[in-house]
């Protein structure tokens, strides 16, 4: 059943204190959504390319999500964008996920394409416009019912480009006003997650640029709004762990929004540029999780729309970066961690950090893999396994719904 790699590592692991039976379990319950906007064709505003095999609508997005659970195991939902996956049977769209082995996840509106929004949905200075946006909220809380999602992901794209373009305090006060009328129609146990970020679409002001407003507007609504950070959506430089970390301890991290940027919102392979970042975002999450006193919930999802890579094996290799993440942050000792920051030996843990990082955890997540009756390498499998010749064969022509 294991091979001499892992034993290896699971020896030298076990002489550092690590409890490799539990790390195994925890990594074996890792859950990772995926996209549903992350199948079909999407591009930049410079041009789109489409690319065989591309989903082509709801029901095809569901059908890659759930490959992409089939090489992992850790993928069991895919998150919906309204309307870009709409449909006039939530029930049938619902079923046929769990007959495809996976489950809805968020339900995220859409309030930024349509040209009615040019000008903003919910900060909009028009109440007619505020109107829609919000019942379109109300809509996918509708649709929440449906799925069983217990999740409304909301990102804004409300801003302004000029000076003087818009009044400030009054955008913030329609912005809650709104907001609140979506909260108080949330199913009971649902949670509302509200996404920030500093710019883009609009250039001079967004009106949740950053945590620090989405935390006071979450906290206005109550308990049932969280935060979600989406990695892409911080300025340069950014400490996003020390952000993770803040949040956690306020109760207030929600969710997120998994990829990585070199220069923006550059929706680039989570932990392609940055993987030392996002073991030390890990490292954060799992103190947390490992902490009897604190209390988590916290929904991680991906969100990346690949228009150079193949969507499918992307996912997948996202995926498998999460798992290599979490796995070093769980093999940190934190033990000696808490003795070196205690006694003030920075050099000593910045060094028990590095070690963990360090570490190949290639054979551990093949022996995981494998326990869990995967293969044990999944970007492999899959392609060997004929999907996308099958799929780039069948997805021809006809009309595409969504993103592009
Ligand atoms: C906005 O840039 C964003 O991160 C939001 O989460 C949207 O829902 C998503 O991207 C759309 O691609
Ligand atoms: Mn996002």
């Amino acid at each position: 059943m294991s091979n001499p790699r892992y034993e290896l590592l699971a020896e030298d692991l076990e002489k550092r204190g690590v409890q490799i039976d539990e790390i195994k379990s925890l990594l074996k319950q890792q859950y990772i959504e995926t996209p549903s906007w992350g199948y079909g064709n999407s591009g930049t505003r410079f041009g789109v390319f489409p690319q065989p095999g591309a989903a082509r609508n709801a029901p095809e997005r569901l059908e890659d999500a759930a490959t992409v659970h089939r090489y992992t195991g850790v993928s069991p939902t895919v998150a919906l964008h309204i309307p870009w996956d709409k449909t006039d049977d939530w029930e049938g769209l619902k079923q046929y996920a769990a007959d495809l082995g996976i489950g809805v996840g968020a339900i995220n509106p859409n309030v930024f394409q349509g040209q009615e929004y040019k000008l903003g949905s919910i900060c909009n200075h028009d109440s007619a416009i505020r109107r829609l946006a919000t019942d379109h909220m109300l809509e996918c809380v509708e649709i929440m019912k449906i799925t069983g999602s217990d999740l409304l992901s909301l990102w804004f794209a409300d801003g302004t480009n000029f000076p003087g373009q818009g009044n400030f305090r009054k955008r913030k006060r329609w912005m809650v006003e709104c907001l609140h009328e979506v909260y108080d129609a949330l199913p009971e146990n649902a949670r509302m997650l509200i996404e920030y970020k500093f710019f883009e679409p609009a250039f001079y002001h967004t009106d949740l640029p950053d945590w620090g407003t989405a935390y006071v507007t979450a906290t206005k609504l109550g308990a049932k709004a969280q935060v979600l950070i989406d990695i892409g959506h911080h300025p340069q430089g950014t400490n996003v762990e020390y952000i993770v970390a803040y949040l956690i301890d306020e109760g207030k991290l929600g969710g997120f929004h998994f990829n990585c940027r070199k220069y923006a919102d550059d929706d680039l392979t989570v932990g392609s540029v940055n993987p030392q970042e996002l073991f030390l975002i890990y490292t954060e999450l799992v103190a947390a999780e490992l902490d009897p006193d604190t209390e988590t919930d916290i929904a991680y999802m991906i969100d990346q729309s690949h228009n150079l890579k193949p969507k499918v094996e992307a996912s997948i290799q996202s995926v498998c970066n999460l798992q290599t993440a979490y796995a070093r942050a769980l093999i940190v000792d934190r033990k000696a961690l808490a003795d070196a920051q205690d006694a003030g030996e920075i050099i000593d843990a910045e060094q028990i950090l590095q070690r963990a990082y360090e570490t190949d955890v290639r054979p551990l997540l093949e022996q995981v893999r494998l326990e869990m009756g995967r293969d044990p390498n999944p970007l492999q499998a899959y392609r060997k396994s004929g999907y996308f010749e099958k799929v780039s064969q069948a997805r021809v022509g006809g009309e595409s719904q969504g993103w592009a």
